[in-house]
């Protein structure tokens, strides 16, 4: 892996770029060369194997990497590719040192990329930016915290701090985060879900009861039926993968709704297993559906409609006792405007009929997604209608069957269980109020959006991010850096340097803190935490690795060393819980359902599951039913000339962590900066592989007259077999694209999987690092 460590020069922007064609296969032998040898170059030989030898083992740490579960049978390496690059990224030997940030002022950072940024290695010491200073310079703790403490106590109302936490938080940390915040007086708790899941949780909750997914590891291997819509497992969930294959040979379908040909998607070889090895691995996807972008919600009523002509896969007793408003969604459904849906979906009638057929044929169904379905303007009518479909067929709440939203940071469906919500239930303030003999704020409080939007009109006026990089995985970037360069306070609790210390307040802290791979020691000696995963399972993970510096505080002391300066008197033993977090775990016992006994349970292999109603059909909804829906038909529109671009993840970044300069499965090497376009959509707009040209974004704001332009200078056009009228690039290096208002309706997430571009001739021979 090249790092451009030692260069201090900006280095001029992809010129090792080369374009080649995607691998056949995902993963195989290849994929377990590519990981041990980013693990070597980050940590030496011996360090990378004792490492990797802890990862999603009943005695180790949980991978960071993401949230896929592990299994019960835990074979020995139980990692991926993309699970060991980012253990390779937070167990790095690398360090920032306070003579780094002297070296370095904090405009010449802003200038840097993520990439240059992350491979410094991990933060050492609290760093505070004075008022007016050009260079962060060492503090030490007490002074970071007295500082950010001060200010806190100095707001006039609480609502002026903002809370961020990302998804790797522990539960045991996002608890006490959580607690501190709301005896403060505030629910400002964005969070990254805010960007992520917040449409499937909004759509779900609603229609059965729980924003959560109700599949478990062994319904997949029971389904007959899984489809996997907007994911792209072979880089995000790899361990998925050694899943699918393991349906695919017990003869489940399998089948794709993407418009990109995802390559994990159609052939995988498992190097885990001896064919995996040396066979010619499993041919995933029996069909694959290049859906038009956003047009999944078109698709699921076309599907709802055949199936409501065949009347006979309709569970009528299950719809009869377990759901309500099927006659309208009957009666909704009961025609079908073809052209209409052929133009939403880009699919054929003879392709929609095809995968009803694989409905139909299905004696169980699985339907999982991503990223792909929650990022639209629609997204929430549009995973509504996956609901429906599965509904009919009484496919949520038996053996081989439900809803499988794949989460993305490894804790991040913890971190909501914790009470990371910005919009809390009364259930869950009435109980934290009764443990700790408070009054938790009733208000709602900001998401990410809205957030950016209050430091925008100088209504917030301090941030505190728990982790992940807010500034650059937000959308709007002009828009959001210069909202948050307006606040007073920028704080960062951060394992490594990002671009989001960069862009400071008037006063900035970085507070490193340790990672899930090390040794957490307080005075009660090693602490262990716990986490949830994609599918309600809860299991401790133990850090094992010597502190990245002495000075590392865990996010729980920092935490608890914060709550104990601003909030002394609130009658929480701040203190004891920092030592002892088997006291955290009691609190949480007490506060959230599904957690008895948890100090006992999380002791059994692989953990516990939390309970959910939905899975034992007994739905928490309005009506104690499952909840069919009748959605108006959103179809984007892209005017002649315009592409809808989707902004995604390469194969070598986690997030705004960049690992490395290549997309091993798009075949795009040593570059980022490259849009994919269908070939026919080139020949069309009169451009040609290989041209550099500008993304211009075009958007109207409600009730305006004129569109608002943004420019994201200088990429390679890729011709790439994506859907017509579809384009692909990555985040964030497109942030700079997606227009803050354009959020999902109901959930307010960024619609970062359809913003209208179009193309123009490069306006510059350079480009910006990032
Ligand atoms: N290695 C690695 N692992 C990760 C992450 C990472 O960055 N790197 N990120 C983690 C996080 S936080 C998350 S949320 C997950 C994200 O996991 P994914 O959702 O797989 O990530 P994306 O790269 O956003 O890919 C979106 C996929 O949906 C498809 N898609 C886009 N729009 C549509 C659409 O309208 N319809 C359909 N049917 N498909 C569409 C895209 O072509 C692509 O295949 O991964 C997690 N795991
Ligand atoms: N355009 C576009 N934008 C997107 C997306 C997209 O698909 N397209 N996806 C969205 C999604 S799904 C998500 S989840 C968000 C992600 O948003 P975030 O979660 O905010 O971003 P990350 O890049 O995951 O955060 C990486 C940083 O987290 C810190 N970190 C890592 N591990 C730890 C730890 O253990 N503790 C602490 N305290 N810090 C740690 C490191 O400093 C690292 O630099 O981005 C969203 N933004
Ligand atoms: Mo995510």
């Amino acid at each position: 892996m090249g790092h451009t460590t030692s260069a201090d020069q900006p280095q001029p922007v992809d010129k090792d770029l080369s374009v080649g064609q995607p691998p056949a296969y995902a993963a195989g032998v290849p994929a377990v060369v590519r990981a041990l040898r980013m693990s070597v170059a980050q940590m030496g030989v011996g360090r990378a194997t004792r490492t990797l030898l802890h990862v999603n083992q009943p005695d180790g740490f949980d991978c960071p990497g993401c949230a896929w579960p592990d299994p019960s049978d835990t074979r020995r390496a139980e990692f991926c590719e993309n699970g060991a690059k980012a253990v390779a990224e937070e167990a790095t030997t690398r360090r920032v040192t306070p003579e780094f940030f002297a070296e370095h002022s904090i405009e010449q950072l802003r200038g840097r990329s993520d990439h240059w940024l992350g491979s410094q290695g991990r933060l050492t010491t609290p760093m505070h930016r004075p008022a007016g200073a050009d260079h962060y310079v060492p503090v030490s703790w007490d002074a970071a915290l007295d500082i950010l403490a001060n200010h806190l106590r100095a707001l006039d109302d609480p609502d002026e701090a903002v809370f961020y936490t990302s998804g790797r938080t522990s539960n045991e940390a996002a608890f006490v985060y959580q607690l501190f915040v709301r005896a403060f007086g505030t629910n400002n708790l964005p969070d990254c879900s805010n960007m992520c899941h917040e449409s499937s949780g909004s759509a779900l909750t609603e229609t059965i009861g729980v924003g959560k997914g109700t599949v478990s590891l062994e319904d997949l291997e029971q389904a007959e039926l899984i489809v996997i819509a907007g994911q792209n497992p072979a880089t995000n969930h790899p361990r998925m993968l050694s899943t699918l294959a393991a349906a695919k040979e017990r003869g489940a379908v399998i089948v794709a709704i993407n418009p990109l040909p995802e390559v994990g998607l159609k052939q995988f070889k498992d190097p885990q297993t001896v064919k995996g090895v040396v066979g010619g691995g499993v041919t995933m996807a029996d069909d694959f559906l290049q859906v038009r972008l956003g047009g999944d919600q078109a698709l699921f009523q076309a599907v709802g409609h055949l199936l409501l002509q065949h009347e006979a896969s309709i569970d009528h007793d299950f719809v009869a006792a377990h759901t309500s408003g099927f006659e309208a969604y009957a009666a909704a459904r009961a025609s079908l405007d073809w052209p209409l849906t052929e133009r939403a979906t880009g699919l054929t009638r003879a392709e929609i009929e095809g995968l009803a057929q694989r409905f139909i044929d299905s004696g169980a169904t699985v339907v999982c997604w991503a990223m792909g379905l929650t990022q639209h303007r629609h997204s929430v009518p549009m995973i509504r209608e996956v609901v429906n479909v599965l509904l009919l067929q009484g496919n949520i709440g038996r053996p081989g069957a439900g809803v499988c939203p794949v989460r993305g940071h490894s804790n991040v469906q913890g971190d909501r269980t914790m009470g990371i919500y910005e919009k809390p239930a009364e259930p869950f303030l009435a109980a934290l109020d009764r443990e700790f003999a408070m009054t938790s704020p009733r208000e709602h409080g900001l998401d990410v959006v809205n957030a950016i939007r209050a430091f925008r009109d100088h209504r917030a006026k301090v941030f505190v991010g728990m982790g992940g990089n807010f500034v650059r995985a937000t959308p709007d970037t002009a828009v959001t850096e210069d909202a948050l360069s307006q606040a007073d306070l920028t704080v960062h609790v951060s394992t490594k340097l990002n671009g989001s210390h960069a862009v400071v307040g008037r006063e900035a802290l970085i507070l490193p803190t340790l990672g899930r791979t090390e040794r957490d020691d307080q005075v009660t000696g090693p602490q262990l935490v716990t986490v949830e995963d994609s599918m309600s399972m809860v299991h401790a993970s133990h850090g094992r690795l010597k502190p990245a510096a002495p000075g590392l505080l865990s996010e729980v002391a920092i935490v608890c060393e914060l709550a104990r300066r601003v909030l002394p008197d609130a009658g929480i033993d701040w203190v004891g819980l920092r030592g002892d977090y088997r006291r955290i775990r009691g609190h949480i016992e007490q506060v959230v359902p599904g957690f008895e006994e948890f100090e006992k349970r999380i002791t059994e292999p692989g953990g516990f599951r939390l309970p959910s109603g939905a899975r034992e059909r007994a739905f928490a909804t309005a009506t104690s039913r499952a909840q069919f829906t009748v959605n108006a038909l959103h179809v984007i529109d892209c005017p002649p000339g315009h592409l809808i671009l989707q902004t995604v993840r390469s194969h070598d970044q986690y997030n705004t962590t960049i690992y490395g300069l290549d997309d091993h499965y798009r075949g795009i090497k040593q570059g980022r900066r490259v849009v994919l376009v269908n070939p026919s959509d080139l020949e069309e707009l009169g451009f040609a592989d290989g041209d550099h040209v500008d993304l211009v974004s075009v958007w109207r704001d409600a009730g305006s007259d004129h569109d608002q332009e943004r420019r994201a200078v200088r990429f390679r056009v890729v011709a790439y077999p994506t859907a017509r009228g579809c384009a692909a690039a990555y985040f964030p290096e497109t942030n700079v694209l997606v227009p803050l208002d354009s959020t999902a309706e109901i959930s307010n997430t960024p619609a970062s999987k359809s913003v209208i571009i179009r193309l123009e001739a490069a306006s510059s021979t350079t480009a910006p690092q990032r």
